[in-house]
């Protein structure tokens, strides 16, 4: 049946797949479809993620952190190969009953802490820290302000944009028009709040910087939705494009974006700095 003339039922009810490149692993249900344990390592933190714009929000996080001398911040990164499910066994639904990636497993104390949800995870390194936010109140605020922005913006850039754009089994104009002019007004917010601040929070680079940088800088890499950088005439934003090079330039940023990832130049898993080392 064409969209257009798609009557929805008065209830829905599970019969088909949803079509699409996530058809497999979409489902109306959470919980764990099977049992199997995470693994474990040495360090403080256990990240069991996947280096996707959402994953590389922590992965360049612990990598600043590491850079700027806190060496308790040592972590090993377990990969989630989410096309395969692994994101519904037992023990990652454990970590984070959503079923999403980036989960982490804090074990720096006498009891573990779970956190999931990329910007609780960067919000909880931040303070444990006590960096990457700024301790004054109107960094703070604005910090969080931006964090928040960034966190309920992604799964229209994501989910919606991202989706129709490239993953949808049909190319639906009216969504993607929908979705876009949304992106592009997100880029225009980004875009204005970056000519009056070197970064998004003000002087400071902060976790909003990063988690902003998880898409933005995906799609200013064009690593993320092939042909979405010139869609979306990304490079129109001039100071957004300033901010991007600037964040893309960093050494911790460049380390960060290749973990938990398959190919040249990247590391399915993360143990040591020396696994990084090795591809740079
Ligand atoms: N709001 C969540 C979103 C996480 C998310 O959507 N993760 C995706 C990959 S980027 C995922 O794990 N998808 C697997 C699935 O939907 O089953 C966060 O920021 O942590």
């Amino acid at each position: 049946m064409a969209e257009a003339d798609y009557v929805p039922p008065k209830v829905w009810t599970w019969d088909s797949a949803s079509g699409g490149q996530f058809a497999n692993i979409n489902r109306p249900i959470a919980g764990p479809t099977h049992d199997k344990d995470l693994p474990r390592g040495n360090h403080p933190f256990q990240l069991y993620s996947l280096g996707t714009p959402n994953g590389q929000k922590v992965t360049i996080l612990f990598e600043e952190l590491l850079a700027a001398g806190f060496t308790a911040a040592e972590y090993d990164a377990w990969r989630i190969r989410i096309m395969d499910a692994d994101q519904f066994s037992s023990g990652f639904v454990g970590v984070n009953p959503n079923s999403k990636i980036p989960a982490l497993l804090d074990i720096s104390g006498s009891e573990p802490i779970r956190v999931f949800e990329s910007g609780a995870i960067l919000l909880h390194l931040a303070e444990k820290f006590g960096a990457f936010i700024p301790k004054d109140a109107t960094g703070r605020a604005e910090t969080l302000s931006w964090l928040f922005w960034q966190m309920s913006t992604a799964p229209i850039l994501g989910g919606g944009f991202g989706h129709f754009f490239k993953y949808a089994p049909t190319r639906i104009e009216y969504a993607i028009n929908r979705f876009t002019m949304e992106v592009k007004r997100l880029l225009d917010v980004a875009d204005r709040r970056l000519a009056e601040t070197r970064y998004f929070a003000g002087d400071d680079y902060t976790i909003a910087d990063i988690a902003i940088y998880g898409w933005f800088g995906a799609i200013y890499r064009n690593e993320t939705y092939e042909g979405s950088a010139e869609f979306l005439d990304f490079a129109s934003y001039k100071n957004l494009n300033r901010w991007a090079e600037e964040l893309t330039a960093r050494s911790a940023v460049q380390r960060g974006i290749r973990v938990n990832r398959d190919g040249e130049g990247y590391v399915p898993e993360r143990h040591s700095a020396a696994d990084i080392d090795a591809v740079l």
